[in-house]
């Protein structure tokens, strides 16, 4: 295989979030070492009780491009990647690539988004653009997510089709220009946060079509807390921000814009 066809984009590295992953961490970090050879990978394991930690630190101890985060225990996704990005950036890294260690996110895709990432800031992997798709998942899940993306369109009012996925590439150098200090989303709704970051700092998103492919093995982590987390949030974040356009809008040039004060 040809190495390096991304040395333009700088080192390259992968983050694999990890809860209970026995199963597939081997698997996803073979993959996606065959699917892009100059890539590193992390994973930032949460302590998982399966021993997914060790598991990991095996694959580390044989490949110099394998690093495991061992958090204390289990805190949401969100704060996975976080650690995981500040790692990273610490680390020197140019490329930030978000992937899911069940294999719903293939690694053969990566290249695409990759290469999309030549033209952008960030890039997320769609499920629900042109091309792209779901494979074995329950139709609940399709249902909620589908559901969860336009409730985000019409709330935040970002053109974004896949707001809640989590296969996703950065920069490095716009990552840092976001103020990550007071992201406060734990769990799955973390994404949607990322994503209405970077689109109000005006970075360039590229949404790509992937094929996601619903896990084989293992329980997913999603549950009721994980959605009405994301339910909140995103209403919060999308009545705030129509308060405060609506402000700008009725404010007078050089008077207050505070109405108690502008009698
Ligand atoms: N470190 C860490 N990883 C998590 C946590 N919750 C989920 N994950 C990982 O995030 C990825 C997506 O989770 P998954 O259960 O597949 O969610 P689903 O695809 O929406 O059903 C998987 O790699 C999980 O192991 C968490 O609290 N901490
Ligand atoms: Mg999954």
């Amino acid at each position: 295989m040809t190495q390096d066809v991304f040395a333009d984009l700088g080192r390259i590295v992968v983050i694999v979030p990890t809860y209970n992953e026995r199963e597939n961490l081997g698997r996803i970090v073979g993959r996606t070492r065959s699917a892009v050879p100059e890539a590193h990978i992390l994973v930032a394991d949460d302590n998982s009780p399966d021993g997914t930690g060790d598991i990991a630190d095996d694959l580390a101890a044989a490949d110099d491009h394998v690093h495991v985060m061992h958090r204390a225990g289990k805190q949401g996704l969100g704060a996975a990647y976080l650690s995981g990005f500040a790692w990273s950036i610490d680390a020197g890294y140019d490329v930030i690539v978000e992937m899911d260690a069940d294999g719903s996110h293939q690694p053969e895709q990566l290249p695409k988004l990759l290469t999309a990432l030549r033209e952008a800031d960030v890039v997320l992997g769609s499920r629900w653009v042109d091309g792209g798709s779901v494979v074995n998942w329950p139709k609940h899940r399709e249902f909620l997510s589908r559901g969860g993306n336009l409730y985000t369109r019409l709330m935040l009012g970002v053109p974004l089709h896949d707001a809640t996925g989590g296969y996703r590439a950065f920069r490095a150098d716009a990552l840092r220009t976001l103020d990550l200090s007071d992201v406060e989303s734990k769990g799955y709704c973390f994404q949607v946060d990322m994503a209405w970051r970077a689109a109000r700092s005006g970075l360039r998103i590229v949404e790509v079509p992937i094929e996601f492919v619903e896990r084989e093995l293992g329980d997913s982590k999603m549950n009721q807390k994980i959605v009405t987390e994301a339910l909140w949030r995103v209403t919060q974040w999308g009545v705030a921000d129509k308060v405060a356009k609506s402000r700008r809008l009725i404010a007078i040039p050089g008077r207050p814009t505070n109405p108690e004060r502008s009698s």
